[in-house]
């Protein structure tokens, strides 16, 4: 078969971009040659068994470049169930990795044509639904994680809540490690925290949520997201790389009509080598594929590896034009505090959803304290302000400053 076909146009082929380096003694285009089979119709050596009709669906290695390790290559759409994110897995995020023919293997992009996308169901909400849910129409939203990540009982965890909610967060979350526990009983723990979320509704007269994080084996995911439905909550959050995508879909495709937190706990296992594995742009837009709402995409500026100029494409690709997929909004979380807030809304601008645990329950009067110092950090940007003017007449403000900057 031939695949080398340097300056091929694709028409309505999915794209998928790689980062290949050859194992030694194989030459770059045998690599290339391997990976476009591997990922599609052939295999290591010819067949007696391949027909005209297979041989049709031979993707188009058409472009690549020996000196930065690229190669760009095209798959007809038929290669691909409609629908099926876990498949565009098997085939691009496969085999081709434990060649030995290649020694490092990045996917780190991929384009599909519109009319691939429109087979998915894709988020349920979007930007637009979850500003909707919380009537906040410009500014970022802001989130926190209970902390200590697990070892609360339902009681303390829904306390803890209540404070941030108090202090001016829009939404709680689970911590992605939490969930059914001895200690901290799910139903327990959601009854408990949907009933202070109301509380501290009525008291702020603003829109709350709790993202309870229901990741467990699929039917017992099924069980909890419906259970936090019939008890009134609005969201569900899902560790999308535990659970998979197929999990994802699962729940996704019920149309339970609650908003999907996608935490990506795990990503940096295969996201994180810059020379091997699956870029987070692609799993960005899987999951916006598999109908995730929200989705972690890093901050460039605290706690988790991601430069900004790696960040910002995923920022950029959850809300590009993916056929008629509503957008994702991008969650920017971990090791954030007050102080990051200006630098934070620079790079991605407002349209985002802001969380700090630590930034919140380790500020120096508690989480009421901690929450306020975020909201004025935000508030600053939202004025045009300095932090340290804001400072001056915010003491919650004043304080986180002086302890984390
Ligand atoms: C943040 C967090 C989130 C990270 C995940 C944590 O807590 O709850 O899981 O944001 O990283 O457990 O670290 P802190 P990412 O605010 O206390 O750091 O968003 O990069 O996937
Ligand atoms: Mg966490």
């Amino acid at each position: 078969m031939e695949l080398l076909k340097k300056g091929y146009k694709p028409k309505k082929e999915v794209v998928a971009s790689f980062y290949v380096e050859p194992a030694s003694g194989i030459k770059f285009s045998e690599a290339l040659e391997s990976i476009a089979k591997e990922s599609s119709i052939g295999t290591w050596t010819s067949l007696r068994t391949m027909t005209k009709q297979a041989k049709k669906l031979a993707p188009k290695i058409f472009y690549w470049s020996e000196k930065k390790h690229l190669a760009k290559i095209a798959y007809p759409q038929a290669l691909f169930e409609k629908g099926n994110v876990v498949q565009i897995l098997s085939s691009l995020g496969g085999n081709i990795y434990g060649m030995k023919d290649v020694r490092n293997l990045r996917w780190f992009d991929v384009e599909m044509p519109e009319t691939f996308c429109n087979t998915f169901k894709g988020p349920a909400f979007g930007i637009k639904g979850v500003r909707k849910h919380f009537k906040v129409k410009h500014r970022p939203l802001l989130g926190t994680i209970v902390k200590p990540k697990v070892g609360l009982t339902a009681k303390q965890h829904a306390k803890v809540a209540y404070n941030a909610w108090l202090g001016g967060c829009d939404i709680v979350k689970d911590d992605e490690n939490l969930a059914d526990m001895g200690f901290n009983r799910f139903e327990r723990r959601v009854k408990e925290t949907l009933k202070m979320k109301e509380r501290a509704e009525s008291l702020t007269g603003e829109v709350k949520a709790y993202m309870p994080n229901i990741s467990a084996p699929a039917d017992e995911m099924l069980k909890r997201a419906k259970l936090v439905k019939e008890l009134g909550g609005s969201y569900i959050m899902i560790d999308i790389i535990a659970c998979g995508f197929s999990a994802l879909q699962y729940i996704r495709n019920q149309d339970l009509g609650m908003i999907i937190h996608a935490h990506r706990a795990g990503h940096a296992t295969f996201t994180r080598n810059p020379k091997h594995g699956i870029s987070m742009l692609v799993v960005a837009k899987l999951a916006r594929l598999a109908g995730v709402d929200q989705l972690h995409i890093g901050t460039a500026v605290g706690k988790m590896h991601g430069s900004k100029e790696e960040v910002l494409p995923i920022h950029k690709a959850l809300s590009e034009k993916m056929g008629k997929l509503k957008s994702v909004v991008s969650v920017c979380s971990g090791g954030l505090h007050p102080g990051h807030v200006p630098a934070l809304l620079k790079i991605f601008g407002n349209n985002i959803i802001i969380q700090a645990g630590g930034g919140i329950h380790g500020h120096k009067l508690g989480t009421i304290a901690g929450a306020r110092a975020m909201k004025q950090a935000i508030e600053t940007c939202m004025q045009g302000v300095s932090l340290n003017e804001y400072a001056k007449t915010h003491k919650e403000l004043a304080i986180a400053l002086k302890q984390w900057c």
